[in-house]
């Protein structure tokens, strides 16, 4: 069942858009994150669909396997059964173009602006901007992290975008977010080398109690902040989770020369 939201009405109003906005944006900057049912379209997410099943039988590169990651419960390597099993489809704003006017069009640009703060948003192509796929049986659990571990950025303020294009449930590893962890400090030792979250130290323990998992339906829209921190379990259904996860930043928040971050061109908004 789709849930009960406000798909259309801010565009028709923007005054009570700005008025809402700004309210969500308060919760963001207190939770670290903002679900937005109904930001996407069906007809949009319907043809998003049609090109990203074409992209999955056969699976068309550039993509990141399970394999690749060796995260728990990963197949061990390529070779191995369900080694071939996708968990990303790259560079996914050149590659589905109907994706694009959505991205960088002005609903969304609008909740970026009160997100950010700032009214010169503009989308990286470095990290995340793919497909998430999230395939039965040989899918795996993404441990605790915050998304700042990937980003080499001026300042460390980015926002990701996960639409959701279809049921994300608990039980097909829906994503699970910690409640204000954005805005806490950690202490090295709270983390291990891989800067996932050691959950075997009582302090983090405590924050992990704290985790809500985000359900969301097809079109809806999570925000989260890079230093919020997120986990998904295994899909244990028999269908594969689909979602489009792409991150926004300041335009004069600038990628640090030479660091992965910087590989390709933000697309200014
Ligand atoms: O769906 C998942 O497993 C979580 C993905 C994630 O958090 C990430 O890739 O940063």
């Amino acid at each position: 069942m789709k849930q009960p939201c406000s798909r259309n009405t801010p565009a028709r109003h923007p005054g009570h858009l700005e008025a809402l906005r700004s309210e969500q944006a308060e919760a963001f900057d207190r939770d670290g994150y903002l679900v937005v049912p109904g930001l996407c379209p069906d007809p949009i997410c319907d043809r998003i669909l049609e090109d990203v099943q074409e992209a999955l039988s056969p699976v068309l590169g550039p993509a990141e396997f399970e394999a690749d990651l060796g995260y728990p419960g990963a197949p061990p390597d390529r070779g191995a059964k369900g080694g071939d099993t996708p968990r990303r489809l790259l560079h996914a704003y050149a590659r589905f173009p109907p994706l694009r006017p959505w991205l960088t069009g002005a609903e969304v640009q609008g909740y970026l602006q009160a997100l950010l703060g700032s009214e010169n948003v503009a989308l990286s192509q470095c990290h995340h901007n793919c497909i998430m796929t999230k395939y039965p049986n040989y899918s795996s659990t993404t441990l605790w992290h915050q998304d700042v571990r990937f980003w080499s950025f001026q300042r460390p303020e980015l926002v990701s975008l996960w639409l959701a294009l279809g049921e994300e449930r608990a039980e097909n590893g829906a994503l699970q977010v910690i409640p204000g962890s954005h805005s806490k400090a950690f202490p090295a030792e709270l983390l291990d080398d891989a800067l996932f979250l050691r959950t075997d130290v009582p302090e983090s323990r405590a924050l992990v109690d704290q985790a809500i998992t985000v359900e969301l339906n097809r079109g809806d829209a999570l925000f989260f902040h890079c230093r919020t921190l997120h986990a998904a379990r295994k899909n244990q259904t028999d269908r594969v989770k689909l979602s489009a996860v792409f991150t926004y930043h300041e335009q004069d928040n600038r990628p640090v020369p030479g660091t992965k971050s910087a590989q390709y061109a933000s697309i200014a908004l």
